[in-house]
């Protein structure tokens, strides 16, 4: 394996013609519910870059959707994991066990918050870690009511499409969906009506008002909340939201979950989101970064919480496969060796001020937000908060265009949002950031 130049490359229009012929043979037997942000098809990644057929090398600013924290060919990932190729691919830790299974629960159990007895049990997907967050709570809590939050993300399957906020385009069409599922109000500071000050206090009283009245709080197993929304529009709850929540659901015996798929492994420059305000989650699910881009996820938890389904009532054929906890080691490994998580706050304070400044030149830029390589910014109309999805997408292409890869989401389509690799070097972010600039001139 040779490692990606980590320089900027555009050859060929974008994407380039061999993408092209590539898209017309998918066109033809991938089905059409599976979209790409940017087909460009890949064929080498790592550092910053992503290099595709046509030989262009785009500055990589979404890491395959917050996943490839350590880069998408991390020394110590790929080592490991081919090592473990080697050795065997598969058991089934159902069949015969064997000891990587362990060792991520063990890396689990420190990292995460809290130093109460912690369990692990692991997954493929994010989706399915939090689906079975909720089998653990509703066995633990004998109840079977779930709260989530206005703009939450939590997955495309039957019970997590439910959790989903969002209509188009994960639910619409799918239903019905599962019940027992009830959405109450987040602390969306910058579209919070009297203000981000108060949004904290006046969001987390209506939430809970609403969990009281419209539920009542003794049929409430589990609250779950992305410690910073992602696909929502990486809405940061504004200050207190967070610990009003959990010490509610401490006071009624509700499982406090945080979902920390896409905030959690170093990506807001903590190991995890949710210590920023010193919340210590019941439960916590984790998927993304953990691996380096193998499928791996995970619920953690507090031993008697977890340990409350009977033996055969979680699993999965693949669920911990062996060669995903190697990369899940050799990912953790990296975070640990080069110090992700100051990378990640180094990467803020780069974004940040160079965002500010955008801010302060276009006036549809309503905010800029985000903490570690978690950084967005939310686009409206001028003179005003009305979403500007139409700038948003503008904005994008014309990133891609130059050979800048960036996402967006937000429940109104309306954010920019940025997930370099954590590994990525200044140069290039500050170089992807002159483009976004660009950009802004242009768009
Ligand atoms: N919870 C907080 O961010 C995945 C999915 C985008 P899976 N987010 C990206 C898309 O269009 O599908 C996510 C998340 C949070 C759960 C999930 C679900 O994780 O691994 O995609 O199932």
């Amino acid at each position: 394996m040779t490692a990606v130049p980590q320089e900027r490359r555009v050859v060929t229009a974008i994407p380039g013609p061999k993408s092209q012929e590539l898209q017309a043979r998918r066109n033809a037997t991938v089905a059409a519910g599976v979209g790409s942000v940017l087909p460009v098809f890949t064929t080498r990644a790592g550092g910053g870059i992503i290099e595709d057929v046509d030989g262009n090398r785009l500055i990589d600013f979404g890491s395959g959707i917050a996943v490839t924290s350590v880069g998408a060919s991390a020394e110590a990932v790929v080592r490991r994991a081919s090592a473990q190729l080697a050795e065997f691919t598969h058991s089934c830790f159902m069949v015969t066990p064997y000891e990587g299974y362990v060792e991520v629960c063990e890396a689990l159990a420190e990292l995460t918050p809290g130093d109460h007895a912690k369990k692990s049990a692991l997954f493929n997907s994010g989706a399915e870690a939090v689906e079975n967050a909720v089998k653990i709570a509703r066995a633990y809590t004998k109840r079977q009511a779930v709260v989530v939050f206005d703009h939450g993300y939590h997955g495309r399957t039957n019970l997590t499409m439910a959790l989903t906020s969002k209509n188009m385009p994960y639910k619409n069409g799918f239903g019905p969906f599962a019940p027992e599922v009830y959405r109450v109000p987040v602390a969306y500071g910058y579209r919070w009506p009297s203000g981000p000050e108060n949004a904290g206090a006046e969001a987390s009283a209506q939430a809970i008002d609403m969990i009281n009245k419209q539920i009542g709080a003794d049929n409430v197993a589990a609250i779950i909340i992305e410690p910073v929304l992602g696909e929502g529009g990486f809405i940061e709850p504004a200050k207190g939201f967070l610990p009003a929540v959990a010490q509610f659901a401490k006071d009624n015996g509700i499982v406090f979950v945080a979902d920390e798929i896409q905030s959690g492994f170093c990506r807001t420059g903590q190991w995890f989101a949710c210590e920023n305000e010193g919340i210590v989650p019941d439960l916590i699910t984790t998927a993304k970064g953990i691996a380096g881009g193998l499928p791996l996820s995970a619920v953690t938890g507090r031993a008697e919480i977890m340990d409350a389904a009977h033996s055969g009532g979680l699993g999965g054929t693949y669920g911990g496969n062996p060669v995903a906890c190697a990369g899940a080691l050799g990912s953790i490994e990296t975070m640990k060796e080069l110090d992700l998580n100051a990378k990640a706050r180094r990467i803020e304070e780069i974004m940040k001020a160079r965002l500010t400044a955008i801010q302060e030149k276009y006036d549809i830029v309503g905010d800029v937000r985000g903490r570690g390589a978690m950084i967005a910014v939310e686009l409206v109309k001028p003179g005003g908060k009305d979403p500007n999805p139409e700038a948003t997408a503008a904005l994008a292409k014309a990133c891609h265009s130059v050979g800048l890869l960036v996402l967006t989401c937000g429940t109104y389509g309306n954010v920019l949002r940025f997930l370099p690799p954590l590994v990525i070097g200044e140069d290039l972010l500050n170089e992807g950031l002159d483009l976004l600039e660009q950009a802004f001139a242009g768009v």
